[in-house]
């Protein structure tokens, strides 16, 4: 049979199970990253268990999150990582090295190889061929301890990129109309895959900003072949031997498919708060802008920032706006501190913050009341910026520079700007900022911090779980909703007890206490319930406020994987109508659970009203036995004994 991209990497990497679309399979991962405020539980969960060295080909750790060092916790958990990466045989990426998707692409992304990544963002690396998947931090744990890593074998989509995008429009317009049309849960079960006579037009990190950015469809992951534009790459970064060529067979079945005509698109934007709320910037029309940011890792490549420096190059930014500005690299930052665009960035009035994820994720920089900001980022979550009441659009860094110029939302196209050519042949290659764990990891001492506390887990599953709805949310509930992250809360990423306190905050602050007061229960949720981050904290939390269980319309994937790894139960209403049957404060009841799991569908007892309905509960074969065993922790001990 001819094969796509997606189907002849997974055969490679194939350890259990079969490929077919939507059954469940085990894959090799050769290659993790962990970012820091993912990463401490990754590495928590992987002391815990209890192997001697990693067993990939290369695992990297970086720190890239939690920046601001207010207090003493965010550099205990730096030193944390780097030791504990030197005993297990992991590459530190040092803080200031840049964002590690970014840093990840330049210097260890390999065609043809898997990755998984504690951050879902990891995507990225498809913009050379790689296929990269994020997974919540017990999971990659797992994979650098040599275990496998299961998904559902995906759905493969194939993206036709025709024609060539016309002046200042980018690649960040690409993926903003794959989400207009496919919306923030239209990738769930399914992989991207470009192809196309488009593809030629289109260089490694302008394919990065789509692969990476794709998280938002809710996908697996997204795939570009490897081609001559990604040979270029390799080789202007010094490393054409880790190219290949990868592309799919002549004439490859794919599940589905639709056309972009690049010359037709037009400079857009995503409104608040979703990232598939999107516009055309002309049709938007002027609005005042107080804040522009520009980085994060979906546009903050060499190539982003030459634009942007051409932009405002003699240009001056508008008196009522604060442009930011963060390099996604070392190596972005140094080659325009040396090629002299830095100065121009500089002079414009720009404030230069430091490579790292910074604003993103709320790590400083927080709008204004009711402010504007225009981000060339990936998401607009409610809540995600740190100010309630700030309304943020993502944008290219195209549609970001003149406007920040301009004082309101530009479109671009009006704006004669030449960039010029803009291919690197050579990129400054220093690699003086990742460290090289130990030979000998047996005598390297982990260096713990007291913000370290233990994480929780859960015990085996009984006959009966009951409880209260401690929580009914609304549709599109992201893990920004479950457990927020800010400046204030990302430093206490590894105090789970602490972090509880402040789960759902910006929906309902009374939750925690609530969950506390009546021990624990259910909440209800609607559609694609744990969009977003992979971040495990939104499950843990809940697990330690006592959730037992998740009553959703849909789950996003990494989310669903994580309440399963935290054995908390992920249901899904059959009739949506049901949905309403079932309210605050209600006790429920769902009985025979231990029968009734292999056949995927509980009853649910509603005490209070009487009401009886049934919710799907699908879980593989070895899922099952996780929930059953109280967590994937649990289950690993349970199995390696
Ligand atoms: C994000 O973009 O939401 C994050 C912060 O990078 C998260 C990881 C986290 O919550 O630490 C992600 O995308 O997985
Ligand atoms: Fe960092 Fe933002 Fe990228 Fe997440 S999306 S890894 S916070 S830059």
């Amino acid at each position: 049979m001819k094969k796509n991209l997606v189907y002849k990497i997974l055969e490679k990497h194939l350890v259990k199970g079969e490929l077919v679309a939507g059954k469940s399979i085990g894959i090799r991962i050769d290659q993790t990253l962990t970012q820091d405020s993912t990463g401490t539980m990754a590495y928590l969960q992987l002391e815990a268990i209890g192997i001697d060295r990693v067993k990939t080909k290369r695992s990297v750790a970086f720190v890239d999150h939690n920046m601001l060092q207010q207090g003493f916790e965010n550099a205990d958990d730096h030193r944390y990582i780097q030791t504990v990466a030197d005993k297990y045989g992991v590459l530190f990426s040092r803080p200031g090295n840049g964002i590690c998707h970014q840093v990840f692409l330049e210097r260890f992304s390999t065609p043809g190889d898997t990755l998984l990544g504690s951050d879902s963002h990891t995507p990225t690396a498809g913009g050379v061929g790689m296929l990269a998947m994020g997974a919540g931090g017990l999971d990659v744990a797992i994979a650098m301890a040599g275990g496998a890593y299961y998904i559902n074998a995906p759905k493969v989509c194939k993206v036709n990129l025709v024609g060539k995008l016309k002046p200042m429009v980018s690649s960040k317009d690409i993926i903003l109309e794959v989400l207009r049309l496919q919306t923030v849960k239209g990738g769930v079960g399914k992989v991207y895959e470009y192809a196309g006579e488009g593809l030629k037009y289109l260089s490694v990190p302008q394919r990065a900003t789509i692969t990476n950015m794709g998280a938002e469809l809710g996908a697996t992951t997204s795939v570009f072949p490897s081609d001559e534009k990604t040979k270029e790459f390799f080789e202007a970064q010094g490393r054409i031997s880790d190219w290949i060529e990868l592309k799919p067979d002549d004439g490859a079945l794919y599940d589905e498919e639709f056309i972009i005509d690049l010359t037709e698109l037009k400079p857009m934007a995503a409104k608040p708060h979703s990232p598939d709320n999107i516009e055309e910037v002309a049709s938007i029309g002027n609005i005042k802008v107080d804040q522009v940011a520009i980085g994060s890792c979906t546009n903050s490549s060499f190539e982003d920032l030459m634009k942007v420096a051409r932009i405002l190059k003699g240009n001056k930014v508008h008196k009522n706006v604060s442009l930011v500005i963060a390099p996604g690299s070392r190596q972005v930052m140094e080659m325009i501190a040396r090629n002299g665009a830095l100065g121009d960035i500089i002079s414009s009035g720009a404030r230069i913050l430091e490579n790292s994820c910074g604003p993103c994720i709320g790590m400083g920089q927080s709008p204004g009341t009711d402010a504007v900001s225009l981000r060339t980022f990936n998401r607009n979550f409610y809540g995600r910026s740190g100010t309630l009441s700030a309304n943020i659009y993502l944008v290219s860094p195209e549609v970001a520079a003149v406007s920040a110029i301009e004082g309101v939302l530009t479109d671009p196209t009006k704006y004669e700007v030449d960039f010029g050519d803009l291919s690197v042949d050579k990129f400054l290659v220093d690699d003086s900022m990742i460290v090289e764990p130990s030979e000998l990891g047996a005598d390297v001492e982990v260096v713990r911090g007291p913000n370290i506390k233990p994480f929780p887990l859960s015990c085996e599953l009984g006959e009966n779980v009951d409880g209260r709805v401690v929580l009914k949310l609304g549709e599109n509930i992201t893990t920004d909703h479950i457990m927020p992250s800010n400046a204030k809360l990302l430093p206490f990423r590894s105090n789970i007890p602490y972090l509880s306190n402040f789960c759902f905050n910006t929906v309902d602050e009374a939750f925690p206490e609530r969950a506390k007061k009546y021990g624990g229960g259910f909440i209800v949720g609607g559609e694609n319930y744990g969009q977003g981050s992979s971040r495990e904290h939104a499950a843990l939390a809940p697990l330690y406020l006592g959730i037992r269980g998740v009553i959703v319309k849909s789950f996003a994937r990494i989310h669903k994987a994580n309440l399963i790894n935290s054995g908390i139960l992920p249901m899904e209403f059959i009739y949506e109508g049901d949905f309403d049957k079932i309210g605050l404060l209600d006790e429920i009841n769902i009985p025979d659970i231990l029968d009734k799991l292999d056949s995927g569908i509980l009853n649910v007892e509603n005490k209070t009203s009487g009401e009886v309905f049934k919710v799907k509960i699908e879980l593989s074969k070895k899922e099952i036995e996780i929930i059953r065993a109280g967590g994937k922790l649990n289950y690993t001990k349970k199995i390696s004994k």
